[in-house]
Protein backbone atom coordinates (compact mmCIF):
# COMPACT_ATOMS: atom_id res chain seq x y z
CA UNK A 1 0.00 0.00 0.00
CA UNK A 2 1.22 3.29 -1.16
CA UNK A 3 1.89 6.26 1.89
CA UNK A 4 4.14 9.30 2.07
CA UNK A 5 6.82 8.49 4.17
CA UNK A 6 8.78 12.13 5.31
CA UNK A 7 12.31 11.27 5.56
CA UNK A 8 13.92 13.45 8.14
CA UNK A 9 17.63 14.51 7.79
CA UNK A 10 18.64 13.95 11.64
CA UNK A 11 20.61 17.54 12.95
CA UNK A 12 24.08 16.48 12.55
CA UNK A 13 26.71 17.09 14.90
CA UNK A 14 28.52 19.87 13.53
CA UNK A 15 25.37 22.45 13.22
CA UNK A 16 26.81 25.06 13.14
CA UNK A 17 26.33 28.98 11.04
CA UNK A 18 29.09 29.47 8.72
CA UNK A 19 27.40 31.71 7.10
CA UNK A 20 27.89 29.86 3.39
CA UNK A 21 25.22 30.03 1.61
CA UNK A 22 24.71 33.32 -0.91
CA UNK A 23 20.62 34.29 -1.26
CA UNK A 24 19.99 32.31 1.78
CA UNK A 25 19.35 35.61 3.94
CA UNK A 26 18.97 33.57 7.26
CA UNK A 27 22.23 31.82 6.28
CA UNK A 28 23.96 34.78 6.05
CA UNK A 29 22.46 37.19 8.40
CA UNK A 30 23.34 34.29 11.06
CA UNK A 31 26.94 33.99 10.16
CA UNK A 32 29.09 33.62 12.99
CA UNK A 33 26.75 33.35 15.64
CA UNK A 34 26.44 30.58 18.13
CA UNK A 35 24.61 27.26 17.23
CA UNK A 36 23.59 24.86 19.67
CA UNK A 37 23.35 21.20 18.02
CA UNK A 38 21.83 19.36 20.76
CA UNK A 39 18.99 21.52 21.07
CA UNK A 40 18.91 21.94 17.31
CA UNK A 41 18.95 18.15 16.46
CA UNK A 42 15.96 17.75 19.61
CA UNK A 43 14.07 20.47 17.65
CA UNK A 44 13.96 17.88 14.50
CA UNK A 45 13.00 14.83 16.88
CA UNK A 46 10.26 16.55 17.94
CA UNK A 47 8.81 17.76 14.41
CA UNK A 48 9.24 14.20 13.82
CA UNK A 49 6.90 12.75 17.21
CA UNK A 50 4.39 15.69 15.91
CA UNK A 51 4.22 14.21 12.37
CA UNK A 52 3.89 10.59 14.01
CA UNK A 53 1.11 12.24 16.30
CA UNK A 54 -0.58 12.69 12.86
CA UNK A 55 -0.43 9.03 12.16
CA UNK A 56 1.93 9.93 9.58
CA UNK A 57 4.89 7.19 8.58
CA UNK A 58 8.17 8.81 9.26
CA UNK A 59 11.96 8.02 8.14
CA UNK A 60 14.86 9.21 8.79
CA UNK A 61 18.46 10.33 6.99
CA UNK A 62 21.22 9.82 9.61
CA UNK A 63 24.15 12.81 9.57
CA UNK A 64 27.03 12.63 7.02
CA UNK A 65 30.67 11.95 8.10
CA UNK A 66 31.87 15.73 9.04
CA UNK A 67 34.50 16.46 7.97
CA UNK A 68 34.06 15.09 5.11
CA UNK A 69 37.80 14.20 5.15
CA UNK A 70 37.45 12.30 1.57
CA UNK A 71 36.46 15.52 -0.35
CA UNK A 72 39.69 17.74 1.65
CA UNK A 73 41.53 14.62 0.05
CA UNK A 74 40.60 15.25 -3.17
CA UNK A 75 41.33 18.83 -2.63
CA UNK A 76 44.97 17.69 -1.32
CA UNK A 77 44.53 18.68 1.78
CA UNK A 78 43.14 17.44 5.10
CA UNK A 79 41.19 19.13 8.32
CA UNK A 80 44.68 20.33 10.13
CA UNK A 81 45.91 21.99 7.32
CA UNK A 82 43.09 23.26 5.25
CA UNK A 83 42.19 27.37 5.37
CA UNK A 84 39.51 28.13 7.34
CA UNK A 85 37.27 28.32 4.26
CA UNK A 86 38.03 25.39 3.32
CA UNK A 87 37.39 23.45 6.83
CA UNK A 88 34.03 25.38 6.99
CA UNK A 89 32.73 23.96 3.75
CA UNK A 90 33.75 19.95 5.12
CA UNK A 91 31.93 20.95 8.27
CA UNK A 92 28.74 22.38 7.56
CA UNK A 93 25.61 19.53 8.49
CA UNK A 94 23.56 20.65 5.79
CA UNK A 95 22.28 17.34 4.61
CA UNK A 96 20.06 18.00 7.28
CA UNK A 97 18.31 19.55 4.62
CA UNK A 98 16.75 16.08 3.27
CA UNK A 99 14.47 18.19 0.88
CA UNK A 100 18.08 18.73 -1.31
CA UNK A 101 19.10 14.96 -1.10
CA UNK A 102 17.17 13.85 -3.96
CA UNK A 103 14.21 14.03 -6.84
CA UNK A 104 11.42 11.00 -5.99
CA UNK A 105 8.81 10.16 -8.37
CA UNK A 106 6.37 7.88 -7.08
CA UNK A 107 5.78 4.59 -9.07
CA UNK A 108 2.52 5.38 -10.44
CA UNK A 109 3.95 8.00 -12.30
CA UNK A 110 6.71 5.88 -13.71
CA UNK A 111 6.63 3.91 -17.44
CA UNK A 112 8.02 0.59 -15.25
CA UNK A 113 5.97 1.40 -12.04
CA UNK A 114 9.29 1.67 -10.27
CA UNK A 115 9.48 4.44 -7.83
CA UNK A 116 12.68 6.59 -9.39
CA UNK A 117 14.84 8.49 -6.74
CA UNK A 118 17.48 11.05 -8.55
CA UNK A 119 20.65 12.25 -5.96
CA UNK A 120 20.26 15.99 -6.24
CA UNK A 121 24.35 17.45 -7.51
CA UNK A 122 23.85 20.79 -5.25
CA UNK A 123 26.42 22.22 -7.20
CA UNK A 124 25.80 25.43 -6.83
CA UNK A 125 27.35 25.69 -3.12
CA UNK A 126 30.52 24.52 -2.46
CA UNK A 127 29.86 23.35 1.09
CA UNK A 128 26.58 21.22 -0.53
CA UNK A 129 28.68 19.71 -3.78
CA UNK A 130 30.03 16.90 -1.63
CA UNK A 131 27.16 15.52 -0.09
CA UNK A 132 25.85 13.35 -2.57
CA UNK A 133 28.46 10.45 -2.63
CA UNK A 134 27.16 9.56 0.95
CA UNK A 135 23.57 10.71 0.72
CA UNK A 136 23.94 7.99 -2.71
CA UNK A 137 24.81 5.49 -0.28
CA UNK A 138 22.34 6.05 2.10
CA UNK A 139 19.29 6.15 -0.39
CA UNK A 140 20.51 2.73 -2.10
CA UNK A 141 20.62 0.81 1.50
CA UNK A 142 17.13 2.51 2.56
CA UNK A 143 15.65 1.88 -1.18
CA UNK A 144 17.46 -1.28 -1.61
CA UNK A 145 14.23 -3.05 -2.84
CA UNK A 146 13.90 -3.63 -6.62
CA UNK A 147 10.91 -1.53 -6.16
CA UNK A 148 13.10 1.55 -6.39
CA UNK A 149 15.31 3.02 -8.94
CA UNK A 150 18.03 5.44 -7.20
CA UNK A 151 19.90 7.16 -9.45
CA UNK A 152 23.23 9.09 -9.18
CA UNK A 153 23.37 13.06 -9.74
CA UNK A 154 23.40 14.45 -12.72
CA UNK A 155 26.37 15.88 -14.23
CA UNK A 156 27.87 19.28 -12.63
CA UNK A 157 27.43 22.10 -14.14
CA UNK A 158 23.60 21.83 -14.57
CA UNK A 159 22.57 22.63 -11.03
CA UNK A 160 19.98 20.10 -9.14
CA UNK A 161 18.63 20.82 -5.99
CA UNK A 162 16.30 18.14 -5.82
CA UNK A 163 12.49 18.10 -4.07
CA UNK A 164 13.24 21.62 -3.34
CA UNK A 165 12.20 22.48 -6.50
CA UNK A 166 9.90 19.71 -7.59
CA UNK A 167 6.38 19.39 -6.55
CA UNK A 168 3.95 16.87 -6.96
CA UNK A 169 -0.45 17.15 -7.31
CA UNK A 170 -2.69 14.11 -7.47
CA UNK A 171 -5.97 13.07 -6.22
CA UNK A 172 -4.03 11.00 -3.85
CA UNK A 173 -0.53 10.05 -3.13
CA UNK A 174 -0.89 6.43 -4.79
CA UNK A 175 -3.10 7.66 -7.82
CA UNK A 176 -0.83 8.65 -11.21
CA UNK A 177 0.30 12.66 -10.64
CA UNK A 178 1.45 15.34 -12.20
CA UNK A 179 4.70 16.74 -11.44
CA UNK A 180 6.20 20.20 -11.65
CA UNK A 181 9.66 20.27 -11.79
CA UNK A 182 10.93 24.50 -10.85
CA UNK A 183 13.81 25.79 -12.25
CA UNK A 184 15.37 29.29 -12.29
CA UNK A 185 17.06 31.37 -14.77
CA UNK A 186 17.95 34.76 -13.37
CA UNK A 187 17.93 35.72 -9.40
CA UNK A 188 19.25 39.13 -9.81
CA UNK A 189 22.51 39.77 -7.26
CA UNK A 190 21.43 35.81 -5.88
CA UNK A 191 22.19 32.86 -7.93
CA UNK A 192 19.53 30.41 -9.48
CA UNK A 193 20.12 27.48 -8.45
CA UNK A 194 18.22 25.32 -10.32
CA UNK A 195 18.47 24.28 -14.22
CA UNK A 196 15.77 23.86 -16.60
CA UNK A 197 18.16 20.85 -18.29
CA UNK A 198 18.50 19.25 -15.11
CA UNK A 199 15.00 18.80 -14.47
CA UNK A 200 14.33 17.15 -17.87
CA UNK A 201 17.31 15.17 -17.30
CA UNK A 202 15.60 13.92 -14.26
CA UNK A 203 12.40 13.51 -15.60
CA UNK A 204 13.69 11.09 -18.40
CA UNK A 205 15.55 9.61 -16.05
CA UNK A 206 12.51 8.43 -13.94
CA UNK A 207 10.35 7.99 -17.19
CA UNK A 208 7.94 10.47 -16.93
CA UNK A 209 5.17 10.40 -18.88
CA UNK A 210 5.55 13.52 -21.03
CA UNK A 211 1.95 14.22 -21.20
CA UNK A 212 2.33 14.70 -17.29
CA UNK A 213 5.03 16.85 -16.54
CA UNK A 214 5.19 20.48 -16.36
CA UNK A 215 8.56 22.70 -16.51
CA UNK A 216 7.15 26.53 -14.52
CA UNK A 217 10.48 28.84 -14.59
CA UNK A 218 10.35 30.40 -10.46
CA UNK A 219 9.99 34.02 -10.39
CA UNK A 220 13.40 35.81 -11.01
CA UNK A 221 11.85 38.47 -7.85
CA UNK A 222 11.31 35.86 -5.42
CA UNK A 223 15.21 34.66 -5.85
CA UNK A 224 16.01 37.97 -5.46
CA UNK A 225 14.16 38.57 -2.44
CA UNK A 226 15.94 35.33 -1.16
CA UNK A 227 13.92 32.25 -2.09
CA UNK A 228 16.84 30.55 -3.10
CA UNK A 229 14.52 27.31 -3.38
CA UNK A 230 11.24 27.06 -5.14
CA UNK A 231 9.86 25.30 -1.38
CA UNK A 232 10.63 28.55 0.29
CA UNK A 233 7.25 29.97 -2.01
CA UNK A 234 5.08 27.02 -2.82
CA UNK A 235 4.09 23.98 -1.66
CA UNK A 236 1.74 20.73 -2.82
CA UNK A 237 0.07 17.74 -1.65
CA UNK A 238 -2.48 15.83 -3.03
CA UNK A 239 -4.93 17.95 -5.08
CA UNK A 240 -3.83 21.30 -3.42
CA UNK A 241 -1.05 23.63 -4.70
CA UNK A 242 -0.23 26.36 -2.44
CA UNK A 243 1.92 29.28 -3.08
CA UNK A 244 2.73 32.98 -3.10
CA UNK A 245 1.08 35.35 -5.90
CA UNK A 246 4.83 35.75 -7.01
CA UNK A 247 6.54 32.45 -6.74
CA UNK A 248 6.46 31.67 -10.35
CA UNK A 249 7.23 34.08 -13.32
CA UNK A 250 4.20 32.94 -15.13
CA UNK A 251 1.95 32.15 -12.53
CA UNK A 252 -1.74 32.29 -14.70
CA UNK A 253 0.13 30.06 -17.67
CA UNK A 254 0.83 27.32 -14.88
CA UNK A 255 -2.59 27.76 -13.05
CA UNK A 256 -4.05 26.91 -16.61
CA UNK A 257 -1.57 24.46 -17.60
CA UNK A 258 -2.33 21.95 -14.25
CA UNK A 259 -5.98 22.92 -14.76
CA UNK A 260 -6.03 21.56 -18.23
CA UNK A 261 -4.14 18.19 -16.78
CA UNK A 262 -5.34 18.06 -13.19
CA UNK A 263 -9.55 19.42 -13.06
CA UNK A 264 -9.61 18.70 -9.91
CA UNK A 265 -6.66 20.78 -8.83
CA UNK A 266 -6.88 23.46 -6.20
CA UNK A 267 -4.91 26.23 -6.59
CA UNK A 268 -4.95 28.51 -3.26
CA UNK A 269 -2.50 30.95 -3.61
CA UNK A 270 -1.34 34.05 -1.05
CA UNK A 271 -1.99 37.29 -2.55
CA UNK A 272 1.23 39.89 -2.07
CA UNK A 273 -1.05 42.42 -0.61
CA UNK A 274 -2.02 40.42 2.31
CA UNK A 275 1.56 38.35 2.85
CA UNK A 276 4.43 40.27 0.93
CA UNK A 277 7.09 38.33 -0.67
CA UNK A 278 9.24 39.65 2.39
CA UNK A 279 7.12 38.14 4.85
CA UNK A 280 6.74 34.97 3.18
CA UNK A 281 10.21 34.74 3.07
CA UNK A 282 11.15 35.52 6.75
CA UNK A 283 8.24 33.71 8.41
CA UNK A 284 8.59 30.26 5.77
CA UNK A 285 4.70 30.34 5.69
CA UNK A 286 5.53 28.11 2.51
CA UNK A 287 8.18 26.33 4.27
CA UNK A 288 5.36 24.34 5.29
CA UNK A 289 4.43 20.17 5.34
CA UNK A 290 1.63 20.22 3.79
CA UNK A 291 0.17 16.60 4.98
CA UNK A 292 -2.88 14.45 4.59
CA UNK A 293 -3.37 13.79 8.15
CA UNK A 294 -4.47 10.34 9.33
CA UNK A 295 -7.65 11.79 9.90
CA UNK A 296 -7.93 12.93 6.51
CA UNK A 297 -7.38 17.04 7.74
CA UNK A 298 -5.07 18.59 5.19
CA UNK A 299 -2.85 20.36 7.69
CA UNK A 300 -0.19 22.88 7.33
CA UNK A 301 2.82 22.54 9.64
CA UNK A 302 4.54 26.02 10.26
CA UNK A 303 7.68 26.92 11.97
CA UNK A 304 6.96 29.17 15.07
CA UNK A 305 8.38 32.13 12.76
CA UNK A 306 4.82 31.76 10.79
CA UNK A 307 2.72 32.31 14.23
CA UNK A 308 4.96 35.38 15.13
CA UNK A 309 4.45 37.22 12.00
CA UNK A 310 1.08 39.34 12.32
CA UNK A 311 0.22 39.46 8.43
CA UNK A 312 0.81 35.54 8.15
CA UNK A 313 -1.10 34.23 10.93
CA UNK A 314 -4.11 36.55 10.32
CA UNK A 315 -4.22 34.92 6.50
CA UNK A 316 -3.97 31.92 7.86
CA UNK A 317 -6.72 32.51 10.79
CA UNK A 318 -8.70 33.56 7.47
CA UNK A 319 -8.20 30.77 5.34
CA UNK A 320 -8.99 28.52 8.09
CA UNK A 321 -12.18 30.35 8.71
CA UNK A 322 -13.09 30.06 5.10
CA UNK A 323 -14.25 26.02 4.86
CA UNK A 324 -10.80 26.04 2.42
CA UNK A 325 -8.38 23.29 2.12
CA UNK A 326 -6.31 23.56 4.32
CA UNK A 327 -8.37 22.56 7.57
CA UNK A 328 -5.87 22.78 10.18
CA UNK A 329 -2.19 24.29 11.34
CA UNK A 330 0.26 22.80 13.45
CA UNK A 331 3.32 24.63 14.83
CA UNK A 332 6.58 23.47 15.03
CA UNK A 333 9.73 24.93 16.44
CA UNK A 334 12.73 24.42 14.39
CA UNK A 335 14.19 27.67 15.39
CA UNK A 336 17.87 25.98 15.17
CA UNK A 337 17.11 24.94 11.69
CA UNK A 338 15.74 27.82 10.65
CA UNK A 339 18.37 30.54 11.68
CA UNK A 340 20.33 28.59 8.36
CA UNK A 341 17.22 29.20 5.95
CA UNK A 342 15.84 25.37 6.73
CA UNK A 343 12.15 25.10 7.69
CA UNK A 344 9.93 22.03 8.45
CA UNK A 345 9.32 21.33 4.95
CA UNK A 346 13.42 21.73 3.90
CA UNK A 347 14.08 19.48 6.76
CA UNK A 348 12.21 16.51 5.35
CA UNK A 349 11.90 14.51 1.57
CA UNK A 350 9.08 12.74 1.11
CA UNK A 351 8.94 9.41 -0.40
CA UNK A 352 5.19 8.34 -1.65
CA UNK A 353 5.94 4.38 -1.62
CA UNK A 354 4.91 0.79 0.65
CA UNK A 355 6.69 1.45 3.37
CA UNK A 356 7.37 -2.70 3.78
CA UNK A 357 9.67 -2.14 0.90
CA UNK A 358 12.10 0.12 2.55
CA UNK A 359 14.82 -1.18 4.65
CA UNK A 360 13.22 -0.35 8.40
CA UNK A 361 16.67 1.05 9.93
CA UNK A 362 15.22 4.10 8.07
CA UNK A 363 12.12 4.25 9.84
CA UNK A 364 10.95 5.32 13.05
CA UNK A 365 8.51 5.40 15.94
CA UNK A 366 8.42 7.12 19.15
CA UNK A 367 9.83 4.27 20.80
CA UNK A 368 13.16 4.11 18.05
CA UNK A 369 13.12 8.75 18.74
CA UNK A 370 13.66 8.01 21.97
CA UNK A 371 17.26 5.87 21.56
CA UNK A 372 17.82 8.53 18.96
CA UNK A 373 17.43 11.40 21.61
CA UNK A 374 19.26 9.40 24.08
CA UNK A 375 22.27 9.04 21.35
CA UNK A 376 21.90 13.14 21.06
CA UNK A 377 21.97 14.29 24.81
CA UNK A 378 24.99 12.53 25.09
CA UNK A 379 26.69 12.88 22.69
CA UNK A 380 26.34 16.03 20.37
CA UNK A 381 28.05 18.97 21.49
CA UNK A 382 25.63 21.86 23.53
CA UNK A 383 27.39 25.01 21.48
CA UNK A 384 29.41 25.74 18.44
CA UNK A 385 30.71 29.18 18.79
CA UNK A 386 32.09 30.87 15.79
CA UNK A 387 35.72 30.33 15.37
CA UNK A 388 35.49 26.61 17.35
CA UNK A 389 35.41 24.87 14.13
CA UNK A 390 38.99 24.49 14.11
CA UNK A 391 38.90 22.73 17.55
CA UNK A 392 40.44 18.84 17.60
CA UNK A 393 38.50 18.18 20.59
CA UNK A 394 35.19 19.23 18.76
CA UNK A 395 36.38 17.22 15.93
CA UNK A 396 36.93 14.16 18.48
CA UNK A 397 33.05 14.96 19.62
CA UNK A 398 31.25 15.40 16.60
CA UNK A 399 32.76 12.17 14.75
CA UNK A 400 32.29 10.14 17.58
CA UNK A 401 28.53 11.44 17.97
CA UNK A 402 27.76 10.08 14.60
CA UNK A 403 29.43 6.61 15.18
CA UNK A 404 27.45 6.55 18.23
CA UNK A 405 24.17 6.94 16.31
CA UNK A 406 24.76 5.11 13.55
CA UNK A 407 25.92 2.01 15.77
CA UNK A 408 22.48 2.23 17.60
CA UNK A 409 20.52 2.26 14.50
CA UNK A 410 22.35 -0.85 13.40
CA UNK A 411 23.78 1.06 10.39
CA UNK A 412 27.36 0.71 11.07
CA UNK A 413 27.76 0.07 7.52
CA UNK A 414 27.63 3.86 7.27
CA UNK A 415 29.89 4.81 9.24
CA UNK A 416 32.88 4.65 6.38
CA UNK A 417 30.63 4.69 3.76
O1 LIG B 1 21.16 25.23 1.00
N1 LIG B 1 21.49 26.39 4.30
C1 LIG B 1 20.77 25.59 3.33
C2 LIG B 1 19.28 25.60 3.62
C3 LIG B 1 18.54 24.63 2.75
C4 LIG B 1 17.06 24.75 2.87
N2 LIG B 1 16.44 23.78 2.07
C5 LIG B 1 15.29 23.95 1.37
N3 LIG B 1 14.78 25.15 1.16
N4 LIG B 1 14.72 22.93 0.88
C6 LIG B 1 21.06 26.06 1.91
O2 LIG B 1 21.16 27.27 1.71
C7 LIG B 1 23.51 27.24 5.42
C8 LIG B 1 24.75 26.61 6.04
C9 LIG B 1 25.70 27.64 6.61
O3 LIG B 1 25.74 28.76 6.10
O4 LIG B 1 26.45 27.31 7.56
C10 LIG B 1 22.82 26.31 4.40
O5 LIG B 1 23.48 25.54 3.73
Amino acid sequence: MIREINFDGIIGPSHNYAGLSPGNLAATHNAGATARPRAAALQGIAKMRANLALGLVQGILPPHARPDDRWLAALHTDYAAAPVHLKARSFSASPMWAANAATVSPAPDTADGRCHLTVANLVTMPHRSHEWPETLAQLRLAFAHPGFAVHPPVPASFGDEGAANHMRLAASHDAPGIEIFVYGESGGRFPARQHREACEAVARAHRLDPAHVLFAQQSPEAIAAGAFHNDVVAVANERTLFAHEQAFADHDGLYAALRARMPGVEIVEVPAERVSLDDAIRSYLFNAQLVTAASGTQTLIVPAEARANAAVWSWLQDHLRGNRPIRAVEVVDVRESMANGGGPACLRLRVACDPALVDPRFLVDDVKLDAIAAVVEAHWPERIEAGAIGDAALIDQVIAARRALLTALNLVELIDR
